[in-house]
C-alpha cells in the first residue's frame, strides 16, 4: 500500500477535538497508510523575531501513526500568499466576486514563494510510491513546483471551493500560468458538474486544450484528468455527537429559552459568500408579510469570526449588526427577539444539537463549493419530527439535495415565501424530503468522497 501524504494551507491534528470532518476523514487515511500531512502550522512569524520572506521552520511531529510536518511562515509571506493572493484574490474570484478582488497589490510573488518553499521543504520528505493529495486554492501551484524539482509521484489536487466561468477567471491577470499549473496534476477534483463544466470550457476554449475523452484533457505535452467529487459528512459521528452530552444540554437550553418558538438556524463562517444580509434581509420580508409570525418565529445565527484581517469582511460584519439591529429594534417586543446574532464560533460539539433543534435550516450562500451545513442539518434531524432544509441553489449541495427547498438567496420575496413554507410545511411532507436528502448524504458521506477520489489517482497510469 502506498504511503498517502496530504498537503494542506493548514494542518489539523486529527487527535483533537476541535478537529473538522474533513481532518478525521483524512486523519483515518492517513493512519491507515502511516502517511504524512505538511502545510502550516498557523503560527506567523514576525521580522524582529527573525522571520523572513521564503524561509520557514520545518516541525515535525508524530501523532499516533500520522507524521504531521508543519511550517511557521514568516509575516510577509502570510500576509502575500495567504491574506493577499489566496484570500484577496482567489477566493473573491473564485467565488463570482471581482468587485472585492484586489488584483494590484503585487500579492503573486508571495503567493508563487511560499508555494516553491513548500516544494522545497516537501520533498526530501517524499518516498518513490508516495501518493500526494493537495488541497485547495493556496497551493494551485504546489505540483508544477514539485515536477521542476523532479518529482514523479503521483499528485492529485481538490479544489474545495467553486471553479467559476472562464470569462470571469480570465479577469485574474496571471490567470493563464494559474490554470496551466493544473497540468502538473494527474488528477484534479471538484466539488460539482457546473464546476466541471467550468473547467471543461476554460481548457477547451482559453488553455486551447484538447478533450481526449470525456474527462481528459490534453494540452502542453501532458494529460490532465479531472471530475466532480462532492465531498460529504460524517453521518456517524455527527449522530454521535447529537446524542453527546453537549448537544443534549444544547437542545435543552433551546427548549427552555424558546418554549412554543419555531426555530430558525443558520450556522456560518461569517464570510460574503455565505448571503448573510440575503437571508436577514429574506427573514424580515417575512415578518412584514406574515404577522401570524410576530413572536413564533425565532432566528438563531451563528457567524463565527472568519479572516479578520480581510477589509471585505469587516464590512460584511458591519452590515450584518446592522440590519440584525434594525429588525430587533423595528419588530421586537419585551418577549420576543427575532433574531438571535451569535458573531463567535459555537463549540463544536454543541453545533449538532444547534441544527437538530430548528425546525428550518438556512443554507443560503450566494456561492458555496459544496456547503457542509447543508447536509449537517439534514444528518442531525429526528427522523420522526425533522426540519425543513431551505437551500440556495447556488451551493454545489443543491446538485444533490434536490429535495429541500431550492430558493435564488438574491430574490428576497421568493426567499422569503420559501421560508414560510417551510414553516407551515406539513409532517408527511417534511418526513418524505428528508428520507430522501437524508439516504442522499449518507450515500455519498465524506468516506465515499475519500475513497472515490483516491482510487481514482490510482488508477492513472502514472
Ligand atoms: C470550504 C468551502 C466546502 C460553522 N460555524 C461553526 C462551525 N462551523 C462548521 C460547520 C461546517 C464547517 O464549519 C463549514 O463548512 P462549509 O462547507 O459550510 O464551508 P467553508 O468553511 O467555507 O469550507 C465549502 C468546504 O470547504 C468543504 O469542502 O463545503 O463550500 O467553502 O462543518 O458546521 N463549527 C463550529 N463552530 C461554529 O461556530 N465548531
Amino acid at each position: 500500500m502506498s504511503r498517502l501524504v496530504v498537503v494542506s494551507n493548514r494542518v489539523a491534528d486529527p487527535r483533537k477535538a476541535a478537529a473538522g470532518g474533513l481532518a478525521v476523514a483524512l486523519g483515518d487515511a492517513l493512519a491507515a497508510s502511516g502517511g504524512l500531512w505538511f502545510g502550516s502550522s498557523g503560527k506567523v512569524v514576525e521580522r524582529a523575531d527573525g522571520g523572513a520572506p521564503g524561509e520557514a521552520k520545518l516541525h515535525v511531529q508524530r501523532a499516533g501513526e500520522v507524521t504531521l510536518a508543519t511550517l511557521d511562515l514568516a509575516r510577509e509571506d502570510h500576509d502575500a500568499y495567504y491574506r493577499g493572493y489566496s484570500n484577496g484574490v482567489l477566493w473573491p474570484v473564485f467565488h463570482y466576486r471581482l468587485d472585492l478582488a484586489d488584483f494590484d497589490a503585487g500579492y503573486i510573488e508571495g503567493y508563487r514563494r511560499v508555494n516553491r518553499m513548500f516544494a522545497h521543504k516537501l520533498m526530501p520528505m517524499l518516498q518513490p510510491d508516495d501518493v500526494i493529495w493537495i488541497h485547495d486554492y493556496h497551493l494551485i501551484p504546489l505540483a508544477v513546483e514539485l515536477r521542476a524539482m523532479g518529482c514523479q509521484q503521483r499528485i492529485g489536487f481538490y479544489l474545495h471551493i467553486p471553479l467559476p466561468p472562464p470569462l470571469i477567471l480570465a479577469a485574474i491577470p496571471a490567470h493563464e500560468w494559474l490554470m496551466r499549473s493544473l497540468f502538473a496534476y494527474d488528477l484534479v477534483g471538484l466539488q460539482s458538474q457546473a464546476d466541471m463544466n467550468h473547467l471543461r470550457r476554460y481548457l477547451v476554449t482559453e488553455a486551447k486544450a484538447e478533450q481526449v475523452a470525456p474527462n481528459v484533457f490534453a494540452a502542453f505535452n501532458r494529460q490532465l484528468r479531472a471530475d466532480a467529487f462532492p465531498i460529504g459528512i460524517d453521518v456517524d459521528d455527527l449522530l454521535a455527537m447529537v446524542d453527546g452530552k453537549e448537544a443534549q444540554e444544547t437542545m435543552a437550553t433551546m427548549r427552555e429559552q424558546y418554549p412554543g418558538q419555531q426555530l430558525l438556524i443558520g450556522v456560518d463562517r461569517l464570510d460574503y459568500s455565505k448571503g448573510l444580509p440575503q437571508r436577514i434581509r429574506a427573514f424580515r420580508k417575512l415578518l412584514e408579510r406574515h404577522p401570524e409570525s410576530h413572536g413564533k418565529a425565532t432566528l438563531i445565527q451563528v457567524a463565527a469570526p472568519s479572516r479578520e484581517e480581510v477589509d471585505a469582511y469587516g464590512d460584511i460584519r458591519r452590515e450584518l449588526e446592522g440590519l440584525c439591529g434594525a429588525i430587533n429594534g423595528d419588530f421586537g417586543d419585551l418577549d420576543w427577539m427575532p433574531i438571535r446574532y451569535i458573531h463567535r464560533t459555537v463549540a463544536r460539539k454543541r453545533v449538532p444539537g444547534l441544527l437538530r433543534a430548528a425546525r428550518v435550516g438556512l443554507v443560503t450562500p450566494l456561492r458555496d463549493g459544496m456547503n457542509l451545513v447543508a447536509k449537517e442539518y439534514v444528518a442531525t434531524q429526528d427522523p420522526a419530527d425533522p426540519g425543513v432544509l431551505v437551500l440556495s441553489r447556488f451551493a454545489g449541495a443543491a446538485e444533490q439535495l434536490t429535495d429541500a427547498l431550492l430558493v435564488n438567496p438574491y430574490d428576497t420575496q421568493a426567499t422569503a415565501d420559501a421560508i414560510q413554507q417551510a414553516l407551515n410545511m406539513p409532517l408527511a411532507e417534511r418526513r418524505m424530503r428528508h428520507e430522501r436528502l437524508l439516504a442522499e448524504v449518507r450515500a455519498h458521506d465524506i468516506h465515499w468522497w475519500r475513497q472515490r477520489f483516491l482510487d481514482a489517482l490510482m488508477e492513472i497510469d502514472a
